[in-house]
């Protein structure tokens, strides 16, 4: 081979590899800047944008996106609730004025004689402005759009069985079942900005827990707002159960390790703290929090065994971004989610469900101290959605 042929073979291989690795570094470059735009977006709390295909996914709990063309597993929708017709009742009745607000519209969008392309997108519509949190919307929607074949799409009953299983696949939230028996004193945490309803919540649950033989003490952690203690201790005489409190304006911290010691030396079940809400972009705050926290692990070591936050549900995609708040300083283990009762924006424990994965406990259906509900995935999603596959057509 002559030494200008050699020549041009090797300019030729450096120009391929040369090719190749530009290549390479042009595609890695437009992967990281799609991926830093899927995340501004996600940040400021925009509809995620589908990159390339629907995402596949197992079957089970957490799914969303189903294969192409395959049957909606009817059992999921099927499954008997594992809560009694009360707790059945109070969430028909806590999910009225969200049924007659975005759930009506769906009713109203699968009603019609024809269900085609255009429904699909209406479909799209209705959930990204349903106080539903705009990953849960995409989810739902995608499952539907994604999951079902063109003839099920025409087919209303297949779209209610999709809507209603993934619906149920978010709020099954894969944490640990609540066990109070793995201490002794339990010990609950209850956190949330003011106004959400904690004092009241912690006075349901030192009821309900009383009721069911056991024996609670309650800690008055909320030192700052003038008359906090009072209400607690009223709440407190409701319940019949004793609370710990300590001086007003004084520090949290020393009421919570006393309310644990008096649990531990009183050889109590449970001990719930309340603490102070202020609003949670304020620092103090949750530095304050902070502290509550590793105080309760000096008072008991293990302690607090769940940190509970509790979310106003009228306040829609508000309770989200506070729970995602509390959550990144915090870590929160459960969700009581309140007033229920007058809130037309229930679909939001979808929302809190599907960006925090953390288990929705118990839900406030009013203000009185039976008004306290187990929350069971099931049982909401066919409360909230019950009815609405009968609407009229539009
Ligand atoms: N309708 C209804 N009202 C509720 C429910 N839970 C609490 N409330 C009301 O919400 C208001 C605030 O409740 P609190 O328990 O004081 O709330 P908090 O989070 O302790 O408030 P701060 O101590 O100020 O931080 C009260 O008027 C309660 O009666 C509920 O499930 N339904
Ligand atoms: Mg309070």
């Amino acid at each position: 081979m002559s030494s200008d042929l050699m020549g041009e073979l090797w300019k030729l291989g450096i120009a391929i590899v040369v090719i190749v690795l530009v290549v390479g570094f042009m595609r890695r470059l437009a992967l990281k800047s799609r991926a830093q735009a899927q995340t501004a977006r996600e940040r400021l709390g925009a509809e995620p944008k589908q990159m390339g295909k629907p995402r596949r996914q197992k079957p089970g709990r957490g799914g969303s996106v189903e294969p192409k063309h395959e049957e909606p597993e009817e059992e999921a929708a099927d499954e008997p609730a594992l809560v009694d017709a009360e707790t059945k009742d109070a969430f028909k009745a806590g999910l009225a004025k969200t049924r007659g607000g975005f759930v009506a519209k769906l009713g109203k969008l699968f009603g019609r004689k024809k269900i085609d392309a255009a429904t699909v997108d209406e479909l799209e519509e209705v959930l990204f402005t349903a106080d539903i949190g705009p990953r849960a919307a995409d989810r739902i929607f995608q499952s539907v759009k994604s999951g079902l074949s063109k003839a099920d799409l025409e087919n209303s009953d297949k779209i209610w069985k999709q809507i209603k299983k993934t619906s149920k696949q978010i709020l099954a939230v894969d944490a640990p079942a609540l066990d109070l028996e793995r201490a002794k004193p339990f010990v609950l945490l209850v956190l949330g900005v003011n106004g959400v309803g904690k004092t009241t919540t912690i006075g349901k649950l030192a009821k309900k827990w009383t009721d069911e033989g056991k024996k609670v003490v309650l800690g008055a952690g909320d030192t700052f707002r003038a008359a906090a203690t009072e209400q607690l201790e009223e709440w407190g005489k409701r319940a019949d159960v004793p609370v710990v409190k300590g001086k007003s304006g004084g520090d949290p911290s020393s009421v919570i390790f006393d309310a644990i010691k008096r649990g531990v030396e009183d050889q109590a079940d449970i001990v719930i703290l309340d603490t102070a809400g202020r609003l949670h972009s304020n620092a103090g705050l949750m530095d304050e929090l902070k502290k509550v926290r590793r105080v309760c692990e000096k008072a008991m070591s293990g302690s607090p065994h769940e940190v509970w936050m509790v979310l106003d549900s009228t306040t829609g995609q508000n309770a989200i971004a506070q729970a995602k708040t509390f959550k990144s300083d915090m870590d929160i283990t459960g969700i009581v989610l309140t007033k229920l009762d007058g809130s037309s924006k229930g679909g939001v424990v979808l929302g809190i469900c599907d960006e925090l994965k953390v288990p929705v406990r118990y839900i406030g259906v009013g203000e009185k101290i039976g008004d306290l509900r187990p929350f069971d995935p099931d049982a909401f999603v066919e409360a909230l959605f019950e009815g609405a596959q009968d609407s009229d057509a539009a």
